[in-house]
């Protein structure tokens, strides 16, 4: 069986097209035109299987042209060339059941090349997958669940976002990363619980992306063996020929990674595929298989050309396509019955591959109570009782502290009552405190600490990959100027509601003498501007702390925890402070004259300008706001009393005004990039002191002329 399917030119189907009626009478003829008819049942059986599969590439092409004819739009070109190696992938390695697509050991399945959605949709469909016919019929319509790219949490069976190309590869890596972090730690002797692969499909536009690059030198570093990436070597892309702009030697790249390389020059052949995937699933390094395909194959006069990359194929191609496979003009959206009863096999030998994981866990549960209790609730996502139990409080009396070096304090406690805990920095852990004791993740070592490397769009996309695999808290550090470098990434974890704990320190121009190459300005404004994500600046100790509770409580969606460089002294009324609300009334009485809001470093010199002005006897209230989008989401009654639209307010914080208009009359910002200089010098020349923000209020409050 799985043999080659007929190609462009080989002409096997006669003139017209069956009706659906005769059509599978017609279609072996058609497929499997020279070979004679087996004597032997054994043959029999052989012939039906390849006819079958035959069958089935047909369905999910014709399938991917109707979809992209009805919808007007988007991509067939690419699922109609990856139609004969996906269907192997799915029907013969994928270990996947279609009716509990949440099991937590099934094999991981992404897509990277997200524009070819409908391939992804049509396997989905047809192994049985809660996508029914009618969604495929409203592909990129409005409320469907069959989105223009696929849209983890929106179609059961998406593991993850994607469309944004590289991204995918790179979450996968993640994946397969929590797979041995959690195998390493959990599976003994006798009893494995955690064995699953990640299977990728990925384009030319996926590797050619500077984050695919990252991840896979990543991923050969850490010897993910049970990674393996399809590549669908097609060629083209939307500009026309790779040969435009990629010509490097792609498997001598990812062999210089440490990857295993193989590479079919027919990646439509069945019968290869198959016989390479295997080959890939005993692989003891992370495996890359070329697969040279044709871009819309079988299609008349698109087939390896741009022009099928990303629009409908149009009437006339899609009856010429059709008609050479051999299928029904009409209706639309045909499947046989006897694809359906094949396809179905998915499903059954899925079930029987999850109820022997179950048994075997009930075995573990037996043996192992404690470790089976502990995965359990990790990969429920539910936190073990007290883990917030040993968080540290500061007195004021304190010395002064940088928040990231109370959020390492934070962290080294938190990592003791949550071993799900598990991060790292991209080659910055002292500077991040991002360090969790003991040794690092490393090949068959269950280390929770991991060495990212300069990598930063990769270990963002890693740990949003860690984190939508479950039974793992990812956290990643760099500097805030540096998010810019894994912006996508955090993009994609607030988009799927990823729990990623992203931690940025060096957070304003108050870090110095490195500079404005190292200061953000813009990041606050833009990151804030990500809808779902929740940005945590902490204002000291205290309430670094409370922004780690509220990061690993939040078990739904992204936090960008905003950390400074520099001490910060712990103010008077944060232990203990309701971080999770936002925004607070740090001090001042119920009816002042005046209002500064700040946040992070920016509200101590609030308390110190409120000062000033009650020395002078106006009266002045100070807010803490840790985080616009958490107080966004408290009633309006409490933001109301926090921040009274009839009082008049002035903004602190050292970064883009951009955003502060919705609460302040007045900002005292930054429209400019900082310096290098002593933090405290650069701070002062550019405006951040109690003078100015004292003079700015008194502004406010004169009357005016
Ligand atoms: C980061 C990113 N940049 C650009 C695009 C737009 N885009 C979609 S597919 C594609 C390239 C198409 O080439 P290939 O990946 O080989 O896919 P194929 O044409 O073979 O389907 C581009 C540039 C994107 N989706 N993501
Ligand atoms: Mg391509």
């Amino acid at each position: 069986m799985r043999e080659r399917l007929p190609r462009r030119g080989e002409r096997t189907a006669g003139a017209g097209s069956p009706s659906p009626e005769e059509w599978w009478l017609g279609l072996p003829g058609r497929i499997v035109g020279s070979v004679p008819e087996p004597a032997l049942d054994l043959d029999r059986a052989v012939a039906a299987t390849r006819r079958l599969d035959a069958m089935s590439v047909n369905a999910i092409r014709a399938l991917v042209m109707d979809a992209v004819e009805a919808a007007g739009s988007g991509h067939p070109g690419a699922p109609m060339g990856l139609a004969p190696a996906a269907l192997v992938l799915w029907t013969r390695h994928l270990k996947h059941d279609p009716s509990s697509p949440d099991w937590p050991d099934r094999d991981r399945f992404v897509l990277s090349a997200g524009h070819a959605s409908m391939l992804l949709y049509a396997l989905l469909h047809l192994s049985g997958y809660d996508l029914p016919m009618e969604e495929i019929r409203r592909f990129r319509q409005w409320g469907s669940r069959t989105p223009g790219h696929p849209e983890r949490g929106l179609t059961p069976g998406v593991e993850t976002t994607t469309g944004p190309l590289g991204q995918g590869l790179a979450t996968a890596v993640g994946m397969a990363m929590a797979e041995a972090i959690l195998a390493a730690r959990y599976n003994r002797d006798d009893l494995v619980v955690v064995d699953h692969r990640t299977w990728v499909i990925a384009s030319d536009g996926d590797l050619m992306e500077g984050i695919s690059h990252e991840a896979a030198s990543l991923a050969g570093h850490l010897r993910l063996a049970k990674l393996i990436v399809c590549y669908d070597a097609n060629g083209i892309s939307i500009d026309g020929p790779t040969s435009l702009a990629f010509t490097e030697d792609v498997p001598a790249r990812f062999r210089a990674y440490g990857w295993r390389v193989e590479s079919l020059e027919d990646g439509e052949d069945l019968k290869a595929v198959d016989a390479a995937l295997e080959r890939c699933r005993a692989s003891d390094r992370p495996s890359l298989l070329v697969l040279r395909t044709h871009i819309a194959s079988g299609a008349p006069t698109k087939q390896d050309t741009a022009a099928a990359h990303g629009a409908p194929l149009g009437a006339e191609e899609v009856r010429g396509a059709k008609e050479r496979m051999g299928w029904p003009l009409e209706p639309p959206f045909f499947v046989p019955e006897e694809v359906r009863r094949y396809l179905r096999q998915v499903r059954t030998r899925g079930a029987r591959a999850r109820r022997s994981w179950e048994a075997r866990f009930r075995r573990y549960r037996a043996a192992y109570p404690e470790a089976a209790a502990e995965l359990r609730d990790a990969l429920a996502g539910r936190l073990p009782a007290g883990w917030d139990a040993d968080l540290p409080g500061f007195a004021p009396t304190t010395a002064p502290i940088a928040t990231r070096q109370a959020s390492a304090r934070t962290l080294e406690v938190l990592a003791r009552r949550l071993p799900a805990l598990v991060g790292g920095s991209a080659d910055l852990t002292e500077s991040t405190g991002t360090r969790i004791d003991g040794a690092p993740f490393a090949p068959g070592r269950a280390g929770r600490f991991v060495h990212f490397g300069v990598r930063e769009h990769a270990m963002g996309a890693a740990l949003n990959g860690m984190a939508l695999h479950g039974g793992l808290i990812p956290y990643g550090g760099t500097f805030l100027v540096f998010s810019d470098y894994m912006r996508p990434a955090i993009r994609l974890a607030a988009l799927m509601e990823a729990p990623t704990i992203f931690v940025f320190t060096h957070d304003s121009i108050g870090l110095g003498e490195d500079g404005p190459t190292h200061q953000p300005v813009e990041h606050l404004a833009s990151l804030r501007a990500i809808p779902g994500l929740v940005v945590l600046r902490p204002a000291d100790a205290n309430e670094t702390v409370g922004a780690w509770r509220l990061a690993v409580g939040r078990r739904q969606g992204p936090t960008a925890l905003v950390l400074s460089r520099q001490a910060l002294p712990v103010l008077p009324g944060t232990a203990g402070a309701p971080v999770e609300r936002g925004a607070y009334v740090l001090r001042g009485p119920s009816t002042p004259a005046v209002c500064l809001v700040a946040t992070g470093s920016e509200v101590a010199i609030a308390l110190e300008a409120a000062e000033l002005l009650e020395a002078e006897g106006t009266s002045a209230r100070v807010v803490s706001m840790p985080s616009a989008e958490l107080f966004e989401a408290q009633p309006s009654s409490y933001r109301e009393r926090v921040l009274p639209r009839t009082l008049r307010t002035v903004a602190i914080e050292a970064a883009s005004p951009l955003g502060w208009e919705r609460y302040a009359t007045a900002v005292v910002g930054l429209d400019r990039f900082g310096a290098s200089a002593p933090g405290s010098i650069v701070m002062r020349e550019l405006g951040f002191h109690a003078g100015t923000v004292a003079a700015r209020a008194r502004a406010l409050l004169a009357p005016r002329a």
